[in-house]
Protein backbone atom coordinates (compact mmCIF):
# COMPACT_ATOMS: atom_id res chain seq x y z
CA UNK A 1 0.00 0.00 0.00
CA UNK A 2 1.28 3.35 -0.70
CA UNK A 3 2.89 5.82 1.65
CA UNK A 4 0.10 8.63 1.03
CA UNK A 5 -2.77 5.99 1.77
CA UNK A 6 -0.98 4.65 4.86
CA UNK A 7 -0.58 8.21 6.30
CA UNK A 8 -3.83 8.54 8.95
CA UNK A 9 -4.23 12.30 9.33
CA UNK A 10 -4.59 11.83 5.02
CA UNK A 11 -7.84 10.57 6.41
CA UNK A 12 -8.34 12.17 9.48
CA UNK A 13 -8.27 15.57 7.14
CA UNK A 14 -10.96 14.45 4.90
CA UNK A 15 -13.12 13.26 7.90
CA UNK A 16 -12.56 16.96 9.78
CA UNK A 17 -15.37 17.42 6.68
CA UNK A 18 -17.52 14.99 7.64
CA UNK A 19 -19.09 16.06 11.42
CA UNK A 20 -22.92 15.36 10.39
CA UNK A 21 -21.87 11.57 8.97
CA UNK A 22 -19.72 11.20 12.35
CA UNK A 23 -20.67 13.36 15.59
CA UNK A 24 -22.59 9.56 16.37
CA UNK A 25 -19.02 8.38 17.52
CA UNK A 26 -18.38 10.97 18.98
CA UNK A 27 -20.97 10.91 21.57
CA UNK A 28 -20.28 7.21 22.56
CA UNK A 29 -16.59 8.01 22.67
CA UNK A 30 -17.33 10.71 25.60
CA UNK A 31 -19.37 7.96 27.51
CA UNK A 32 -16.28 5.67 27.22
CA UNK A 33 -13.86 8.78 28.61
CA UNK A 34 -12.32 8.23 25.53
CA UNK A 35 -10.00 11.56 24.24
CA UNK A 36 -10.81 11.51 20.46
CA UNK A 37 -12.49 13.70 18.31
CA UNK A 38 -15.63 12.51 15.60
CA UNK A 39 -12.70 12.84 12.70
CA UNK A 40 -9.82 11.19 14.49
CA UNK A 41 -8.19 7.36 13.33
CA UNK A 42 -9.55 4.74 15.29
CA UNK A 43 -8.87 1.00 15.49
CA UNK A 44 -9.62 -2.24 18.09
CA UNK A 45 -6.44 -0.84 19.89
CA UNK A 46 -8.36 2.03 21.12
CA UNK A 47 -10.84 -0.29 23.08
CA UNK A 48 -8.40 -2.84 24.19
CA UNK A 49 -8.03 -1.47 28.16
CA UNK A 50 -12.22 -1.58 27.78
CA UNK A 51 -14.49 -4.63 28.12
CA UNK A 52 -14.81 -6.57 25.17
CA UNK A 53 -19.09 -6.68 25.66
CA UNK A 54 -21.52 -5.41 27.55
CA UNK A 55 -21.60 -7.26 31.53
CA UNK A 56 -25.56 -7.77 31.22
CA UNK A 57 -26.47 -9.50 28.22
CA UNK A 58 -30.25 -8.38 28.16
CA UNK A 59 -32.99 -10.62 26.82
CA UNK A 60 -32.40 -14.03 24.77
CA UNK A 61 -32.85 -14.59 21.35
CA UNK A 62 -36.21 -16.16 21.41
CA UNK A 63 -37.35 -13.71 24.19
CA UNK A 64 -36.30 -10.87 21.08
CA UNK A 65 -37.97 -13.07 18.82
CA UNK A 66 -41.30 -15.15 20.09
CA UNK A 67 -44.37 -12.57 20.08
CA UNK A 68 -42.42 -10.69 17.55
CA UNK A 69 -45.06 -9.75 15.08
CA UNK A 70 -42.60 -9.79 12.37
CA UNK A 71 -41.67 -13.51 13.33
CA UNK A 72 -44.49 -14.78 13.87
CA UNK A 73 -45.71 -14.05 10.32
CA UNK A 74 -42.77 -16.20 9.21
CA UNK A 75 -43.23 -19.90 8.15
CA UNK A 76 -41.85 -22.67 10.57
CA UNK A 77 -38.48 -23.10 8.61
CA UNK A 78 -37.62 -19.32 8.74
CA UNK A 79 -38.27 -19.36 12.21
CA UNK A 80 -36.34 -21.99 13.32
CA UNK A 81 -33.73 -21.14 10.94
CA UNK A 82 -33.87 -17.67 13.39
CA UNK A 83 -34.00 -19.18 16.85
CA UNK A 84 -31.15 -21.27 15.71
CA UNK A 85 -29.36 -17.71 14.80
CA UNK A 86 -26.67 -17.61 18.46
CA UNK A 87 -25.75 -21.55 17.48
CA UNK A 88 -25.03 -21.19 13.73
CA UNK A 89 -24.37 -17.39 13.54
CA UNK A 90 -26.76 -17.48 10.25
CA UNK A 91 -29.71 -17.70 9.53
CA UNK A 92 -32.27 -18.02 6.22
CA UNK A 93 -35.45 -16.57 4.77
CA UNK A 94 -36.64 -18.57 1.71
CA UNK A 95 -38.53 -16.88 -0.55
CA UNK A 96 -38.77 -13.51 1.61
CA UNK A 97 -38.61 -10.94 -1.46
CA UNK A 98 -41.31 -11.83 -3.75
CA UNK A 99 -40.01 -12.22 -7.41
CA UNK A 100 -41.83 -8.97 -8.58
CA UNK A 101 -40.04 -7.51 -5.69
CA UNK A 102 -36.45 -9.13 -7.15
CA UNK A 103 -37.32 -7.77 -10.48
CA UNK A 104 -38.22 -4.63 -9.47
CA UNK A 105 -34.72 -4.21 -7.82
CA UNK A 106 -32.86 -5.53 -10.48
CA UNK A 107 -34.57 -3.24 -13.21
CA UNK A 108 -33.62 -0.39 -10.85
CA UNK A 109 -30.61 -1.47 -10.84
CA UNK A 110 -29.64 -1.90 -14.33
CA UNK A 111 -31.35 1.39 -15.09
CA UNK A 112 -28.41 3.06 -12.28
CA UNK A 113 -25.61 1.04 -14.10
CA UNK A 114 -27.23 2.08 -17.81
CA UNK A 115 -27.40 5.66 -16.66
CA UNK A 116 -23.71 5.83 -15.12
CA UNK A 117 -24.93 6.90 -11.50
CA UNK A 118 -23.81 3.87 -10.18
CA UNK A 119 -19.94 2.67 -11.18
CA UNK A 120 -18.08 -0.43 -10.01
CA UNK A 121 -15.80 0.01 -7.63
CA UNK A 122 -13.36 -2.30 -6.30
CA UNK A 123 -13.67 -4.98 -9.67
CA UNK A 124 -17.11 -5.90 -9.63
CA UNK A 125 -19.18 -3.90 -6.42
CA UNK A 126 -22.06 -1.59 -6.93
CA UNK A 127 -21.79 0.17 -3.90
CA UNK A 128 -24.75 2.01 -2.07
CA UNK A 129 -27.39 1.79 -4.80
CA UNK A 130 -29.92 2.91 -2.24
CA UNK A 131 -28.50 5.78 -2.08
CA UNK A 132 -29.61 6.45 -5.46
CA UNK A 133 -32.79 4.49 -5.99
CA UNK A 134 -36.32 4.98 -3.26
CA UNK A 135 -37.28 1.65 -4.78
CA UNK A 136 -34.00 -0.23 -3.28
CA UNK A 137 -33.61 1.79 -0.14
CA UNK A 138 -37.65 0.90 0.56
CA UNK A 139 -36.60 -2.74 0.10
CA UNK A 140 -32.95 -3.01 1.97
CA UNK A 141 -35.10 -0.68 5.01
CA UNK A 142 -38.35 -3.38 5.10
CA UNK A 143 -39.67 -2.97 8.40
CA UNK A 144 -40.62 -7.04 8.90
CA UNK A 145 -36.68 -7.46 7.72
CA UNK A 146 -35.21 -4.54 9.82
CA UNK A 147 -37.20 -6.27 12.68
CA UNK A 148 -35.93 -9.44 12.39
CA UNK A 149 -32.73 -8.19 11.93
CA UNK A 150 -33.22 -5.90 15.17
CA UNK A 151 -34.23 -8.94 17.28
CA UNK A 152 -31.15 -10.86 16.32
CA UNK A 153 -28.64 -7.70 16.93
CA UNK A 154 -30.57 -7.19 20.38
CA UNK A 155 -29.96 -3.68 18.92
CA UNK A 156 -31.31 -1.28 16.85
CA UNK A 157 -30.04 -2.56 12.91
CA UNK A 158 -29.59 0.96 10.78
CA UNK A 159 -28.63 0.11 7.15
CA UNK A 160 -25.14 1.40 6.74
CA UNK A 161 -24.32 0.10 3.21
CA UNK A 162 -25.17 -2.05 0.84
CA UNK A 163 -23.53 -4.30 -2.23
CA UNK A 164 -24.72 -5.10 -5.04
CA UNK A 165 -22.88 -7.71 -7.36
CA UNK A 166 -24.02 -8.89 -11.30
CA UNK A 167 -21.21 -11.03 -10.75
CA UNK A 168 -19.35 -13.60 -8.39
CA UNK A 169 -17.63 -11.55 -5.12
CA UNK A 170 -15.30 -14.60 -5.49
CA UNK A 171 -14.55 -13.15 -2.28
CA UNK A 172 -11.95 -15.17 0.30
CA UNK A 173 -12.77 -16.35 3.35
CA UNK A 174 -13.18 -13.53 6.02
CA UNK A 175 -15.51 -12.11 8.65
CA UNK A 176 -17.17 -8.58 7.92
CA UNK A 177 -15.39 -7.56 11.33
CA UNK A 178 -12.24 -6.76 9.67
CA UNK A 179 -13.85 -4.37 7.37
CA UNK A 180 -16.52 -2.80 9.15
CA UNK A 181 -16.14 -2.83 13.21
CA UNK A 182 -17.26 -2.05 16.26
CA UNK A 183 -17.18 -1.35 19.89
CA UNK A 184 -18.62 -3.05 21.70
CA UNK A 185 -17.90 -5.76 19.49
CA UNK A 186 -21.02 -7.95 17.03
CA UNK A 187 -22.95 -4.39 16.24
CA UNK A 188 -23.12 -5.31 12.77
CA UNK A 189 -25.05 -7.97 11.05
CA UNK A 190 -25.52 -8.53 7.34
CA UNK A 191 -28.29 -9.88 5.06
CA UNK A 192 -27.31 -11.18 1.63
CA UNK A 193 -30.62 -11.48 -1.34
CA UNK A 194 -30.39 -13.58 -3.89
CA UNK A 195 -31.69 -11.43 -7.02
CA UNK A 196 -31.51 -14.42 -8.87
CA UNK A 197 -31.20 -18.54 -9.01
CA UNK A 198 -27.97 -19.58 -7.52
CA UNK A 199 -25.84 -22.33 -9.17
CA UNK A 200 -22.92 -24.06 -8.05
CA UNK A 201 -21.62 -22.24 -11.10
CA UNK A 202 -22.12 -18.77 -10.46
CA UNK A 203 -20.33 -18.56 -7.80
CA UNK A 204 -22.49 -18.96 -4.76
CA UNK A 205 -22.05 -17.74 -0.71
CA UNK A 206 -19.97 -20.10 1.17
CA UNK A 207 -19.53 -19.72 5.05
CA UNK A 208 -18.60 -21.68 8.38
CA UNK A 209 -21.43 -22.33 10.14
CA UNK A 210 -20.80 -21.59 14.37
CA UNK A 211 -17.27 -19.40 12.81
CA UNK A 212 -18.49 -16.66 14.66
CA UNK A 213 -18.08 -18.20 17.99
CA UNK A 214 -14.32 -17.78 17.61
CA UNK A 215 -12.53 -14.96 18.50
CA UNK A 216 -12.87 -11.67 16.76
CA UNK A 217 -9.31 -11.54 14.52
CA UNK A 218 -8.48 -8.01 13.88
CA UNK A 219 -5.06 -5.77 12.96
CA UNK A 220 -2.86 -7.34 16.07
CA UNK A 221 -3.55 -11.30 15.26
CA UNK A 222 -2.28 -10.67 11.99
CA UNK A 223 0.14 -8.13 13.08
CA UNK A 224 -1.03 -5.44 11.33
CA UNK A 225 -1.49 -2.92 13.93
CA UNK A 226 0.81 0.14 12.37
CA UNK A 227 1.99 2.44 14.41
CA UNK A 228 0.60 6.40 15.53
CA UNK A 229 1.08 7.74 12.15
CA UNK A 230 0.43 4.93 10.01
CA UNK A 231 -2.10 2.37 9.58
CA UNK A 232 -0.39 -1.47 9.20
CA UNK A 233 1.83 -1.94 5.94
CA UNK A 234 0.68 -5.31 5.10
CA UNK A 235 -1.63 -6.37 2.10
CA UNK A 236 -5.44 -7.40 2.54
CA UNK A 237 -3.63 -10.92 1.46
CA UNK A 238 -1.98 -11.60 4.42
CA UNK A 239 -5.24 -11.02 6.35
CA UNK A 240 -7.00 -13.66 3.95
CA UNK A 241 -4.43 -16.24 4.39
CA UNK A 242 -4.18 -15.83 8.28
CA UNK A 243 -7.69 -17.01 8.09
CA UNK A 244 -7.11 -19.59 5.56
CA UNK A 245 -4.87 -21.34 8.29
CA UNK A 246 -7.31 -20.63 11.19
CA UNK A 247 -10.00 -22.53 9.08
CA UNK A 248 -7.20 -25.73 8.54
CA UNK A 249 -6.02 -25.64 11.73
CA UNK A 250 -9.46 -25.60 12.96
CA UNK A 251 -11.19 -28.36 11.09
CA UNK A 252 -14.16 -26.07 10.57
CA UNK A 253 -16.55 -27.09 7.44
CA UNK A 254 -17.67 -25.04 4.46
CA UNK A 255 -21.31 -24.79 3.47
CA UNK A 256 -22.16 -23.26 -0.03
CA UNK A 257 -25.86 -21.72 -0.06
CA UNK A 258 -27.45 -22.14 -3.22
CA UNK A 259 -30.15 -20.08 -2.85
CA UNK A 260 -33.92 -19.26 -4.76
CA UNK A 261 -34.04 -16.17 -6.10
CA UNK A 262 -35.66 -13.81 -3.19
CA UNK A 263 -33.98 -15.86 -0.60
CA UNK A 264 -32.45 -13.97 2.25
CA UNK A 265 -29.23 -14.85 4.38
CA UNK A 266 -28.51 -13.26 7.34
CA UNK A 267 -24.82 -13.40 8.86
CA UNK A 268 -23.63 -12.47 12.10
CA UNK A 269 -20.60 -9.64 12.57
CA UNK A 270 -18.18 -12.47 12.57
CA UNK A 271 -19.14 -15.13 10.85
CA UNK A 272 -16.32 -16.82 8.22
CA UNK A 273 -18.23 -16.33 4.89
CA UNK A 274 -17.12 -15.09 1.15
CA UNK A 275 -17.73 -16.26 -2.42
CA UNK A 276 -17.12 -19.27 -4.25
CA UNK A 277 -15.53 -19.42 -7.60
CA UNK A 278 -17.92 -18.55 -10.51
CA UNK A 279 -16.97 -21.52 -12.52
CA UNK A 280 -18.95 -20.20 -15.74
CA UNK A 281 -18.23 -16.77 -16.71
CA UNK A 282 -21.26 -16.49 -19.52
CA UNK A 283 -23.62 -16.55 -16.09
CA UNK A 284 -24.76 -13.65 -13.63
CA UNK A 285 -24.81 -13.50 -10.30
CA UNK A 286 -26.81 -11.20 -9.07
CA UNK A 287 -27.24 -10.25 -5.18
CA UNK A 288 -27.22 -7.76 -3.03
CA UNK A 289 -25.61 -7.66 0.76
CA UNK A 290 -27.06 -5.37 3.29
CA UNK A 291 -24.91 -3.98 6.09
CA UNK A 292 -26.57 -2.92 9.51
CA UNK A 293 -24.81 -0.81 12.08
CA UNK A 294 -26.40 -0.31 15.76
CA UNK A 295 -26.16 3.27 16.40
CA UNK A 296 -25.62 2.45 20.10
CA UNK A 297 -22.24 0.96 18.90
CA UNK A 298 -19.10 3.00 17.91
CA UNK A 299 -18.48 1.40 14.06
CA UNK A 300 -15.29 2.10 11.98
CA UNK A 301 -12.83 0.18 9.98
CA UNK A 302 -10.67 -1.95 11.59
CA UNK A 303 -8.08 -2.39 8.61
CA UNK A 304 -7.53 1.61 7.59
CA UNK A 305 -8.41 2.52 11.46
CA UNK A 306 -11.15 5.39 9.97
CA UNK A 307 -14.30 5.88 11.56
CA UNK A 308 -17.45 4.42 9.75
CA UNK A 309 -19.29 7.49 7.89
CA UNK A 310 -23.10 7.12 8.19
CA UNK A 311 -25.30 6.42 4.87
CA UNK A 312 -26.38 9.29 3.07
CA UNK A 313 -30.11 10.08 4.01
O1 LIG B 1 -21.68 -12.23 -2.11
C1 LIG B 1 -20.64 -12.84 -1.88
O2 LIG B 1 -20.20 -13.71 -2.64
C2 LIG B 1 -19.84 -12.53 -0.64
C3 LIG B 1 -20.04 -11.13 -0.18
C4 LIG B 1 -19.24 -10.85 1.02
O3 LIG B 1 -18.45 -11.64 1.44
C5 LIG B 1 -19.40 -9.61 1.78
O4 LIG B 1 -20.07 -8.68 1.30
O5 LIG B 1 -18.84 -9.50 2.89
Amino acid sequence: MSFIRRFKPAYAFYNLFQHRRLAHNATLYQKLGLRKSYFSSVSSQDFAHLPARPSSPGPSLAERLVGNEAFEALPAAAQASLLGFDAQGFAVLPGFFSPERVEAINTALEKLVATGQLKFRYRNKLMLAFEKSPLIRQAAEDPQLRTLLTALLGHEARLFQSINFLSGSEQHTHSDSIHMSTYPLGGLIAAWVALEDITPENGPLHYFPGSHQLPYYLNADYDNQGSAWFIGAKDYSAYEDFIKQRVADLGLKKQVFLAKKGDIFIWHANLLHGGEPQTNKDLTRKSMVLHYFSPDHICYHEITQRPALLAQS
